[in-house]
């Protein structure tokens, strides 16, 4: 049976869509009654509003606890409106029918992840919220209940369909969805109680509940599915919350990619011009230069080879000079703050390039928040690598202290190091990286690898020396051996910054003095697996 909408209570508390609905609602004669800060919005907005106190004639008290848990508004829900004994109570006791409902529960779960205390998080749990759901869910065959803001454009185009009237089908795929929700919230609660509430770090993983953003094209490989979530909690900016302006829908390596370069990019967002181009999830090129352009030139000159089809993140908007450059080669996708109109044509001449703006700006390098990782027959979870020391924490070892540029440099190539697979070796000179060494199973040959790679850009752009020769270098583990300092050193690296903490500790520093190197230990390590 279609039931016509002549009376509405709302009450939410994420406000979003609420105005456009309001008005929606009030241009189509329906009568609206609203909770105290609900009904704020709407008449900010100038739209005529009932308050729920006048209903039931009592006023919201004890802090909002007890609003909308009256007889006139639950009376108003639960009657069936064709039997006469319903019928007859409401017209004795004077209750009104309510037809729709919009309410979205207190963020329970969004103020548990925000690391609020005890007593906020009880606050924090609805009650009059899940019973209005409950009751008009109930009840579908006379109310239609709308607790997704995402639902309130088919709410109305249902409402034009029907002449005002929701259908049947509509109003049950509602109270399903509402129960859903009610349950949802339930469960979270009930697992802050098992867990969280019991002194123990990490929620469990449903509290950590993830709504599906959408599916991706393939995974890793095309054999393999893949979604993605988008976790609740505190706003981050990101790259599920960047506009894409162009290109191709990305995929699941890019986003994988993309992210790796995003967070390294976000080391320097109060930094100078900044580019960082990473390849299969690890940077191959990251400098700092006075313009985006420079940096640019100088990110590529790191390793150009695997630059090709690699990911650029930058800590600026994009100028049509940095974008004429990055566009001369291969790039599968570029993340920014912002670009200019004319940088903007320029990446549209290359149709399969995706551009991404983050109008929030780069993401906050260092937020708390968890990691997962799947292991078979578990799950690990673990705090986000989110520390990080400061020059004042840096501890000389050698009898020789770094120059300033060589502390510059060590720190650089520290904060570039957390970002390289473990095992990790950054050579870094003058604000540019000058040799990567990634993902070996020894430190030496990352040491050397990184080293080669520096070789073969001097011989590509003809340099008459490698930039390891007076650079700073980075380990993002303590040398187990003084091997891989030695190669560092072979290289021309005359600084080395790394955690320190090996029981051959006093060998390595040994090794460094004798080879005239500055040593500082940051007294912490950034394995990255
Ligand atoms: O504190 S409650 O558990 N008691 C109530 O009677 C009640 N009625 C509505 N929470 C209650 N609500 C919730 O208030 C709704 O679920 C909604 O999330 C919120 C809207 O409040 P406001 O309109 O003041 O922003």
């Amino acid at each position: 049976k279609p039931v016509t909408i002549r009376r509405a209570l709302l009450s939410v508390s994420d406000k979003t869509g609420l105005v456009e609905l309001g008005q929606a609602l009030a241009a189509r004669k329906v009568e609206l009654v609203s909770t105290g800060g609900t009904a704020r919005t709407l008449r900010e907005a100038g739209i005529e509003v009932k308050d729920v106190s006048d209903i039931t004639g009592f006023p919201e008290m004890m802090d909002g606890r007890v609003k909308t848990l009256h007889p006139m508004v639950h009376g108003g829900l639960l009657s069936v409106r064709d039997n006469p004994e319903h019928a007859a109570a409401m017209e004795q006791h004077g209750i009104g029918a309510i037809d729709l409902v919009i309410v979205n529960l207190y963020p329970f779960v969004q103020t548990v992840m925000s690391g609020a205390g005890r007593d906020d998080v009880i606050e924090n749990i609805d009650i009059g919220g899940p019973s209005m759901v409950r009751s008009a869910a109930k009840n579908h065959e006379y109310v239609a209940i709308v607790t997704d803001p995402a639902d309130y454009p088919a709410l109305v185009t249902e409402m034009d369909a029907g002449v005002g009237a929701t259908g049947y089908d509509f109003r049950k795929m509602l109270a399903a969805k509402a129960f859903a929700a009610t349950a949802a919230y339930d469960s979270a609660i009930s697992q802050w109680f098992a867990y969280a509430d019991q002194g123990q770090k990490f929620p469990p993983r449903r509290t950590m509940a993830s709504k599906i953003a959408g599916t991706l094209r393939y995974g890793e490989n095309p054999h393999q599915e893949a979604a993605l979530y988008l976790p609740e909690g505190p706003h981050v900016s990101g790259l599920p919350q960047a506009m894409q302006v162009q290109g191709k829908e990305l995929s699941y390596n890019n986003y994988n990619d993309a992210n790796a370069a995003l967070e390294l990019c976000a080391e320097f967002r109060d930094g100078p011009p900044t580019v960082v181009i990473v390849k299969h999830a690890n940077p191959c090129g990251v400098a700092t230069a006075n313009s985006l352009e420079e940096a640019w030139d100088k990110a590529l000159a790191c390793d150009s080879v695997s630059a090709f089809g690699g990911i650029v993140a930058v800590n600026r908007p994009l100028d049509a000079g940095t974008a004429e450059a990055i566009t001369k080669i291969f790039t599968e996708v570029v993340v920014a703050p912002d670009a200019t109109e004319e940088a903007k044509a320029i990446f549209a001449k290359k149709k399969n390039l995706r551009l991404l703006l983050l109008s929030d700006g780069l993401p906050d390098p260092r937020r708390p928040g968890v990691n997962q990782v799947v292991i078979a027959g578990g799950l690990l979870v673990q705090d986000r690598d989110s520390a990080a020391v400061t020059e004042a924490d840096l501890k000389v070892v050698t009898k020789r202290a770094p120059t300033e540029q060589e502390l510059k440099d060590c720190l650089f190539a520290w904060t570039v190091a957390r970002h390289v697979k473990s095992n990790a070796i950054v050579y870094a000179k003058d604000g540019q990286t000058a040799g990567i060494g990634a993902g070996q199973m020894n430190r030496r040959d990352s040491a050397r690898i990184a080293a080669a790679k520096a070789a073969e850009a001097a011989e590509t752009y003809g340099w008459s020396e490698a930039k390891t020769v007076g650079s700073a270098v980075a380990s993002d583990a303590f040398f187990p051996f003084a091997d891989g300092l030695l190669s560092a050193a072979e290289a021309g690296a005359t600084a080395v910054i790394q955690p320190g903490g090996s029981i051959r500790d006093e060998d390595v520093i040994k090794a460094a003095d004798d080879a005239g190197l500055a040593m500082v230990f940051t007294g912490m390590r950034h394995f990255r697996h």
